[in-house]
């Protein structure tokens, strides 16, 4: 597929808390790398956090990756419900357990809301499992709308997280 869009700057938070999640979201890595005309820029380490709003379910294991895509915001949010579904993803209730959960959290400096895509991500600035990885790899990125990701990360410290080793499941 070719597009006469010009590449954009595009973060994608991915999340886990089924079937082995250290290496679902290593498998997920992987598979944004290979989405069409989209290179993987920077991916932050894996971190072990509690869930937040539906709290009787596993940890899970978070992390951000940075990409450089042809694809345009719509484009590259199908191409991630895509791999959802082949990593074999099931949608039962709102914030259940799942094998893998991609989040289109930023592209660009771009601020749209419709049906299906809002971006920024409107929960993003609320919740550590999404601003320490994304801080770890962008320290200076900004939230359209919102302002320094860095600024937000101070009012999640009650939310429970730990960066683990990228060997953390390897070893
Ligand atoms: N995702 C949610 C809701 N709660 N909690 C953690 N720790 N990690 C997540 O990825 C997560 C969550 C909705 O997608
Ligand atoms: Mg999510
Ligand atoms: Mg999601």
């Amino acid at each position: 597929m070719t597009n006469t869009t010009p590449p954009g700057y595009a973060f994608i938070a991915i999340g886990s808390n089924l079937a082995n999640p250290a290496q679902q979201v290593l498998n997920a890595f992987t598979a944004i790398a290979a989405l069409p005309d989209t290179a993987l820029c920077a991916r932050s380490s894996l971190y072990l956090t509690a869930p937040v709003g539906y709290a009787d379910q596993p940890d899970f294991i978070n992390a951000v990756t940075q990409v450089r895509t042809g694809l345009t915001p719509h484009q590259l949010l199908n191409a991630l419900l895509e791999i959802e579904h082949q990593f074999g993803r099931e949608r039962t209730f709102r914030n259940a357990p799942r094998v893998i959960d991609l989040d289109l959290l930023l592209y660009d400096d771009v601020q749209q809301h419709d049906a299906g895509l809002t971006l920024p991500h409107p929960r993003m600035h609320e919740r550590a499992f999404v601003l320490a990885p994304l801080t770890e790899i962008a320290p200076d990125i900004t939230i359209p709308g919102h302002g320094r990701a860095a600024d937000y990360l101070p009012a999640t410290h009650d939310q429970d997280l730990h960066r683990v080793e990228d060997n953390w499941q390897r070893q």
